[in-house]
């Protein structure tokens, strides 16, 4: 099953499950009305054929995918492009993400501007909401692969929390309206 839990607020080691204490989970059934991120599961056995992914995609209208894979082999400065990815940020556009293998937390602020950690492994899918201020790391073994999914061209420009104007974007003000009527 997939778990997500209240981190604490500390940056260092960001590949440690970081839990407050004592632990304080929050059912996934939970997290969209708390943040507005959605969760699927797939079965990577069958996901290509069984219709759910392919439901999913005519639905949302997502027309483009790739795939990466987050590891030291695969990335050039793998070091830096992590810190890049843990550093707090928005999209104009909705990150979706489907887990193929190894595994990671996404970290996704709540309306309350909580953490919430949601630990992601092979079949777990999310997307998150334009406008979320997130941050994405592999855990301590430090490999990921997943698909990426977007609507028309992709644009995975990140607009950090903090030392860019995030705050005051559309984007940003859109999420604020959902989060304080209701997902
Ligand atoms: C992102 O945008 O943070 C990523 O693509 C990270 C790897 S996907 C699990
Ligand atoms: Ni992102």
């Amino acid at each position: 099953m997939v778990r997500a839990w209240y981190m604490d607020e500390d940056t260092s080691n960001p590949q440690l499950e970081h839990h407050l204490d004592p632990a304080e989970y929050v059912p996934i059934e939970d997290v969209f009305e708390l943040s507005g991120v959605e969760y699927f599961k797939l079965n990577l056995e069958t996901y290509k054929t069984d219709g759910v992914l392919d439901g999913i995609r005519k639905e949302r209208k997502y027309s483009y995918e790739d795939e990466i894979t987050c590891s030291e082999t695969c990335i050039p400065n793998y070091a830096d492009k992590l810190k890049i990815f843990f550093e707090e940020h928005l999209h104009t556009d909705e990150e979706i993400r489907l887990v193929l293998d190894g595994a990671g937390y996404f970290d996704v602020r709540d309306k309350g501007d909580r953490w919430i950690r949601i630990e992601v492994g092979p079949g777990d899918m999310l997307i998150l909401p334009s406008g979320i201020f997130h941050r994405f790391t592999p855990d301590k073994r430090m490999y990921v692969k997943a698909k990426r999914y977007f609507i028309g061209e992709p644009v995975w420009v990140a607009h950090n929390r903090i030392g860019s104007p995030a705050e005051g974007m559309d984007c940003r003000k859109e999420y604020l309206k959902k989060a304080q009527e209701g997902f």
